[in-house]
């Protein structure tokens, strides 16, 4: 081991896996953005609690900067590593510790995978309802640090809602057991809640707590295609208030086209402009609901067409024409936003935003989809294969400040649930005042006076 400080760390935890093989750190320093070029020091893979608070207190004593790593199926460069630091994979620390059956809680190391954590509440007959299409790869701690959403919010909430405790190393070093598993807690400052959704800027999770909780009853999955944006909201509304509902998702045509071009099977013949996929609860008296607004929807013109799975083969393949897209773009390299509205803000601000880019990306395909339920809007840009990576970057940047300043007029968000990471840092004042700022950044001076943990990320 060439470098010293690695040397020491090798000292102080001999059996600590540490990687410095080109291919490895490249591996290891990149998310899905694939923006920046992957250069960090070297990569620890630990499997101790105790041995992350040591990590973190060398990389104090040594000034190293550390970049908290799970998945990393991350879309705005929160787990990138582009200057020398150590990356801290809990890839291996990824085993339930516990489940309890009165607490209805599972404990979990951060590494495991979602899936996993589906599969283990499973095994009780209990679920955790958070999911994405993500699920097979990204880590429950990444989860944590972006306050994970997806595609089961409308019912459930964010992953916020499902952290009962948490175990953390802050960035000072400390050893933190935040809530320890209570439902009640009224004793000052919920620090919890400050680490879910705090980017690895404040600390390292290492361990949660999630609570569980029945499997919903058998549900409906149906695709719906529609006539126009304002139908969208309209279709919603009188699917809420009819249904209860598990989840709706909405793409366009644009994006049917690539998921089709995936491999994905068409549902509905003919071209529509939008779609919807919804899923909600199903017993004899909602397939009558589910028909009856369908037929309101198709008397007033707000629906064009619609499909009812009748398998559950069928619901997936559904799903999968909304699930799929991610995949299906990445090949063009989009530049991704992922904004919040308030549902009452969304009818305008639609309208805004369809001739705002409609006027600033003439050229461009626009592939607009998401939780629009939730008010959770992912506008996907593709780049066209003649203009240069950073050329296409420079002019969404430029469309994105517009939109940053349209969502601060409408009181949005410049991220719902992928975070802040390096993509949006830049845009974080259209969301947050600045003495909200002021107080984030004083809030991970105490956390992390050294400020070593994911330097560069949230904040410029
Ligand atoms: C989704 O909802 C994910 O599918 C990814 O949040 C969104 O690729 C995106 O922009
Ligand atoms: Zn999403």
């Amino acid at each position: 081991m060439t470098d010293a400080r690695l040397a020491d760390l090798a000292v102080r935890l001999p059996n600590l896996r540490l990687l410095t093989d080109p291919a490895d750190l490249e591996h290891y320093g990149r998310d899905w953005t694939r923006r920046w070029t992957p250069a960090p020091l070297a990569i620890a893979l630990p499997t101790e609690l105790m041995d992350v608070q040591t990590i973190v207190r060398w990389a104090n004593e040594h000034g190293v900067a550390i970049v908290p790593s799970g998945g990393r199926t991350g879309l705005s460069g929160g787990a990138v590593a582009a200057h020398g630091e150590l990356v801290l994979s809990l890839e291996r620390m990824n085993r339930v510790l516990g489940f309890d059956a009165v607490d209805r809680t599972l404990s979990v190391q951060a590494g495991m995978t979602l899936l996993a954590v589906h599969e283990a509440a499973k095994e009780h007959g209990l679920i955790y309802p958070v999911d994405f299409a993500a699920r097979g790869s990204c880590s429950i701690g990444g989860n944590i640090a972006t306050n994970a959403g997806g595609i089961r919010v409308i019912r459930y909430g964010n992953t916020r809602e499902w952290i009962a405790g948490l175990t953390v190393v802050a960035g000072n070093g400390e050893l933190l057991q935040l809530n320890r598993g209570l439902i009640k807690n009224s004793s000052g400052y919920d620090l919890r809640q400050l680490l879910i959704g705090s980017e690895g800027t404040l600390g390292v999770v290492v361990e949660a707590t999630l609570r569980l909780t029945d499997p919903p009853p058998p549900s409906q999955v149906m695709l719906l295609a529609l006539p126009t944006m304002d139908a969208l909201m309209e279709v919603f509304a009188l699917f809420r208030s009819r249904l209860a509902l598990q989840a709706f998702e909405f793409f366009t045509d644009v994006a049917l086209r690539h998921v089709l071009a995936h491999g994905a099977q068409r549902a509905i013949d003919g071209d529509h402009p939008y779609y919807v996929v919804t899923e909600f609860d199903a017993d004899e008296s909602s397939q009558d609901a589910a028909l009856a607004a369908f037929e309101l929807g198709v008397e007033r013109s707000w629906i064009s067409d619609g499909v009812m799975a009748q398998s559950e083969a069928q619901a997936a393949a559904l799903w999968r024409l909304r699930e799929g897209i991610t995949e299906s773009l990445a090949p063009h390299r989009p530049y991704k936003n992922d904004i919040s509205l308030r549902i009452s803000a969304l009818p305008v601000f639609l309208h805004e935003i369809q001739s705002l880019l409609g006027s600033e990306y003439p050229h461009f395909e626009v592939v607009w989809f998401g939780h629009i339920g939730d008010g959770n809007l992912h506008i996907n840009v593709l780049r066209p294969a003649e203009l240069s990576e950073s050329d296409f970057i420079t002019q969404c940047e430029h469309v994105t400040k517009l939109l940053a300043e349209t969502l601060q007029r409408h009181g949005g968000s410049i991220s719902a649930e992928h975070g802040i990471g390096l993509v949006k840092r830049a845009y974080l004042g259209s969301t947050r005042s600045e003495a909200e700022i002021a107080l984030m950044r004083g809030v991970r001076g105490v956390f992390d006076p050294k400020g070593v943990l994911n330097p560069g990320k949230l904040f410029a």
